[in-house]
């Protein structure tokens, strides 16, 4: 990976290298963290964070669905990104701030255990390779099924849930594709490994709701929205595995992967082609311009960092 200079580690701006846990760390051993994934952009503004606050919100109520109480304050959290951002002198980025466990504790009951914040940054590229962002990525329906809420908070975004996602990642990889949809418990088509899925028939486009156990991504709500304003329908619904077979174009969205096309599902080209469709190239054009402060009616989701970086 990319190293930044500096990590912001329980308040302090610690060297990258310096910055460290313990290895009785209780979320190591079990998993108790809860994480975000942002993106910041280059922008004619400065660097912009990609709907930082929603993110953050995010994070808040996922450590509050495995009782952590964060010991610092949203507003401390997005100055922190701020911070991190300008000492670092980064002009775009990946943002990661974890809430975990920390270590003096052990057994299943975490709740005497410290609750520590760190917050990374680092430049990170197309998630699944600059050719895959222009012609899609080829995946497979993964023999892992997604988390159910019996046993898992799906909506929560939480470092032990992630083993599902590896699981669903590695088999992948390992079959030559590059990226895994599960279906959920019942099922029905759920989403990618780390993306939410859609897709689009005879012009209409189509989500799977979050009771299936989605992670209810902010780039989905924000696709759902610059659907909804370019004038395209947009329903959701429980997905058939078949309907992906159906479908004339399938996209996914995440931080990570922004909107990515999927050209080949279980080794059928999508819509016969394979070539990424008119809708997804639509929505892939103003979402783009969403992320880079291009679009006007977007602005209120660029936050931008008030020190610009140099060159
Ligand atoms: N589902 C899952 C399971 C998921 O991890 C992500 C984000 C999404 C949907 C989309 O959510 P959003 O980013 O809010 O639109 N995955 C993050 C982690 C990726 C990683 O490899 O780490 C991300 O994209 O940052």
């Amino acid at each position: 990976m990319d190293q930044a200079d500096l990590i912001w580690m329980n308040g302090e701006l610690v060297a990258w290298e310096d910055a460290k846990v313990h290895v009785l760390t209780h979320a190591l051993h079990y998993g108790t963290g809860v994480f975000e994934g942002i993106r910041a952009y280059e922008t004619e503004r400065g660097t912009a964070i990609f709907r930082n606050q929603e993110h953050i919100e995010r994070l808040f109520r996922s450590a509050d669905l495995y009782y952590m109480p964060v010991p610092y304050t949203q507003e401390q959290i997005k100055a922190a990104t701020h911070e991190l951002i300008t000492a670092n002198n980064l002009p775009a980025c990946y943002i990661r701030p974890l809430v975990y466990r920390g270590a003096g504790v052990m057994g299943l009951n975490p709740l005497d255990a410290p609750v520590e914040v760190a917050i990374a940054a680092w430049s990170w590229g197309a998630y699944l390779g600059d050719e895959g962002k222009t012609k899609g990525v080829r995946a497979k329906v993964s023999s892992w099924r997604r988390i159910s809420g019996e046993s898992l908070i799906p909506h929560a975004k939480a470092s032990g849930q992630y083993l599902n996602s590896v699981l669903a990642k590695i088999e992948s990889h390992k079959a030559g594709y590059e990226e895994g949809i599960l279906l959920d418990s019942q099922g029905n088509v759920c989403e990618g490994t780390g993306e939410n899925l859609f897709l689009v028939r005879d012009g209409k486009i189509f989500t799977p709701t979050e009771t299936g156990g989605i992670l209810n991504g902010i780039n989905r709500r924000s696709v759902m929205q610059i659907a909804a304003d370019e004038g395209f329908e947009l329903i959701e619904r429980d997905l058939a595995r078949a309907e992906l077979y159906l479908a004339d174009e399938i996209f996914m969205t995440g931080t990570a992967a922004e909107l990515t096309p999927i050209r080949e599902i279980d080794d059928r080209p999508v819509g016969g082609t394979g070539v990424p469709g008119p809708v997804t190239q639509r929505l892939q054009k103003v979402f783009d311009d969403a992320l880079h402060a291009r679009d006007e009616r977007y602005l209120a989701w660029n936050d931008v960092v008030p020190v610009r970086a140099t060159s």
